[in-house]
């Protein structure tokens, strides 16, 4: 059977879709329109209760957060297509505390310069330059710790990718793209390489492909 993705036009919708690229599981997408409000319909609130994409749904099981459905779906299928996970208690020990900064250190700062940058019109709310200003100061902060890090390790976890470089993939992509934050990247040698190095991975070009649709 194949695996359900409601999303798929948000960040953390491609996540989902990068990982099951990645662990060669079969899935097709489900529209669900957050301009229209259709994430706040009571169909869809009983997927989700708080009505907020993504949501997958495999046979019976429905799952909801992103990075709750990486967890699952590289540790079901641990042995097919690229381990996600790391090989020792040690690595996988290092996965779980990088996926916890990207969605604790990296995601808010940026989430909040998407927000004022790019999505301000749908949101409704009045662009705030002292916000901005914030934002990138924090998330230039949490990139230097990347870049000290990436000065040692290959990836985030260590010299294998990982769930942890995975999950950086969506907001990574809009930051260097319709953010127009691309030079804090590249301004950082190895948060650069690791960028470039995990952006062209084909399980994130083919995302990109599918979404362009
Ligand atoms: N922690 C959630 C965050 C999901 C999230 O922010 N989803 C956005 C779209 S990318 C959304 O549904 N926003 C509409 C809303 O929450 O009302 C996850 O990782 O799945």
């Amino acid at each position: 059977m194949v695996v359900k993705v409601y999303g798929p036009a948000c960040a953390s919708a491609h996540r989902v879709m990068v990982c099951l690229v990645e662990k060669e599981v079969e899935f097709e997408t489900i529209p669900v329109n957050i301009l229209t409000g259709e994430h706040k319909n009571p169909e869809f609130l009983k997927l989700q209760p708080f009505g907020s994409l993504p949501v997958i749904q495999d046979g019976d099981y429905t799952l909801f957060e992103s990075r709750a459905i990486l967890r699952y779906y590289a540790e079901k299928y641990k042995s097919q297509g690229t381990d996600l996970l790391g090989k020792t208690m040690e690595d996988q020990g290092l996965v779980q505390q990088w996926l916890e900064v990207e969605a604790h250190n990296f995601q808010p700062p940026l989430y909040n310069l998407l927000r004022q940058i790019m999505l301000s019109s749908h949101c409704g709310i009045t662009r705030d330059e002292q916000v901005i200003k914030e934002s990138e100061e924090k998330l230039g902060k949490v990139l230097d710790v990347y870049e000290d890090r990436l000065s040692e390790s290959r990836y985030l976890a260590g010299d294998f990718f990982s769930l942890a470089d995975l999950a950086h993939l969506p907001l990574t992509e809009y930051m260097v793209g319709p953010v127009g934050k691309a030079y804090m990247i590249k301004e950082r040698k190895h948060v650069s390489a690791w960028w470039d190095e995990i952006s062209s991975r084909p399980s994130w070009k083919k995302v990109l492909e599918m979404i362009s649709k």
